[in-house]
């Protein structure tokens, strides 16, 4: 495989869909050496099929807001890869959206929902909607609107989609309800993050976070540390950030800071349970302000505009926000106030030149698609429990999710050991999804 001819016919291709290729790179980096002791794959052009996906569906949502305008928004589903499974991916719902962020995003969840262990194809969708100051009402007509053309592109055998960015509980239910008055069937298993009393998996909303934090004590475990009594950073107050706060705190970490697009809150004494639940009252209110945690916490929360949570001294970061939130200067930073290690839960919420500088500088990193990946497993799991009209309680989830972030651990450990004996998790994550993507295409054709 020649990466960097690849690369140059894939930059002249898609011009600016720097995110897109910046998922590439890195893949097609880690697994150069492995895909050359494979001439099958070269002949195969696994590679280059790889990178494309499958298909891209776009199409206009029309909406009515509260003060009675027509609001228009463009929404979008990319089928990834189906190599190993039915397309699988959350939908992101944000003002940034693009079809090559979406792009990106379904690439990444092809090698990530193959470390899973589980069979899921990769996709991922979403629109330009911005739920910002929108009101419940315009979330569900939006919500609704959205669905009356996706719900031609999937299905529990085709495609799956989830939660994402802007994108969670109370959304899934919007557009499961239309879903059904449309399709005309209760299929339980076109969506995933479904509430518990219709088919929903118990541990969805914390799973992202929960499996993240069992990574991280994997990794921990490896390096011969323990997460008791370590301070963490970490970044947003959404779903995964509120799992992952739960979690940490649970294993006796101290949570010292969360952050929003307005600034960091410094929690000197550590997030309390207070605190955590409160997290869930900023993300229902849409303002989308990490400061509305220091106006309820006062003399607790030190609210600081304008920084990032990466500026606060801790041992441990978790980025659990959106991609390329830490840059090269911020772990500089935070490598200068004596962090060791950073598990990425954001898909590629650090820039390259932060990975770079975190591995030249001997820290523990662990990369999104790794750290992350318990979310899609436990809507790997209720897809399995919605096919079998059974349900499992939140242990037996639970159980599953801790055997499932071993198993990742153990994958990342196998394709990254370094000769030295340390772990590059990066290119061990990016072998291990690979691997078994290019296989499956291998022995399914050239289709
Ligand atoms: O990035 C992700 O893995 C998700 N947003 C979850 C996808 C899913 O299908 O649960």
């Amino acid at each position: 495989m020649n990466t960097n001819e690849i690369l140059a016919r894939l930059r002249a291709k898609y011009p600016g869909e720097n995110e897109y290729l910046q998922a590439v790179q890195e893949v097609l980096e880690s697994v150069e050496d492995v895909y050359n002791q494979h001439p099958e794959f070269e002949k195969a052009k696994i590679v280059e099929r790889m990178v494309e996906p499958d298909r891209i569906f776009t199409f206009r949502v029309t909406w009515v807001d509260d003060a009675g305008q027509v609001q228009t928004n463009t929404g979008y589903r990319v089928q990834f890869n189906s190599a190993i499974g039915p397309y699988k991916g959350g939908l992101r719902f944000h003002k940034a959206v693009t079809p090559s962020m979406l792009k990106f995003l379904g690439f990444e969840q092809t090698f990530k929902n193959a470390l899973t262990t589980l069979p899921m194809g990769g996709a991922k969708g979403g629109s330009d909607f911005d739920p910002v100051g929108k009101s419940n009402d315009e979330i569900m007509r939006f919500c609704q609107a959205f669905m009356l053309e996706l719900w031609q592109c999937i299905g529990p055998d085709q495609d799956i989609p989830a939660g994402d960015v802007g994108v969670g509980g109370r959304e899934i239910g919007y557009l499961y309800g239309m879903y059904k008055k449309l399709a005309r069937q209760y299929n339980t298993g076109v969506l995933t993050g479904k509430g518990g009393t219709w088919g929903g998996s118990i541990l969805r909303p914390e799973a992202t976070g929960f499996g993240a934090l069992y990574f991280t004590q994997h990794l921990l475990e490896k390096a011969g540390k323990d997460i008791k009594d370590k301070k963490i950073a970490l970044s947003g107050f959404g779903n995964v950030a509120w799992g992952a706060a739960t979690k940490a705190t649970e294993l006796g970490a101290k949570v010292v800071a969360i952050s929003g697009p307005d600034g960091v809150c410094h929690i000197p004494e550590g997030i309390t349970k207070e605190m955590i639940d409160y997290m869930l009252v900023m993300r229902a209110s849409n303002r989308n302000k990490v400061e509305d945690m220091a106006v309820k916490f006062p003399g607790k929360a030190f609210f600081t505009a304008g920084k990032k949570a990466w500026s606060i001294p801790v041992d441990i970061a978790l980025p659990c926000a959106f991609q390329n939130e830490l840059s090269e200067d911020d772990a500089k930073e935070l490598v200068a106030n004596g962090c060791w290690c950073c598990c990425e839960v954001s898909n590629m919420g650090c820039q390259p030149g932060a990975i770079h500088y975190f591995q030249d500088n001997g820290i523990y990193f662990a990369p999104g698609k790794a750290v992350n990946a318990g979310g899609v497993a436990t809507s790997g799991l209720e897809m399995t429990q919605n096919a079998e009209h059974i349900s499992w309680d939140a242990q037996e989830v639970d159980d599953k999710l801790h055997f499932i972030m071993k198993s990742i651990h153990e994958q990342c450990v196998k394709f990254g050991t370094r000769p030295d004996g340390t772990v590059d998790y990066v290119k061990g994550a990016n072998i291990a999804g690979f691997m078994k993507v290019a296989t499956a295409m291998l022995e399914q054709g050239t289709i």
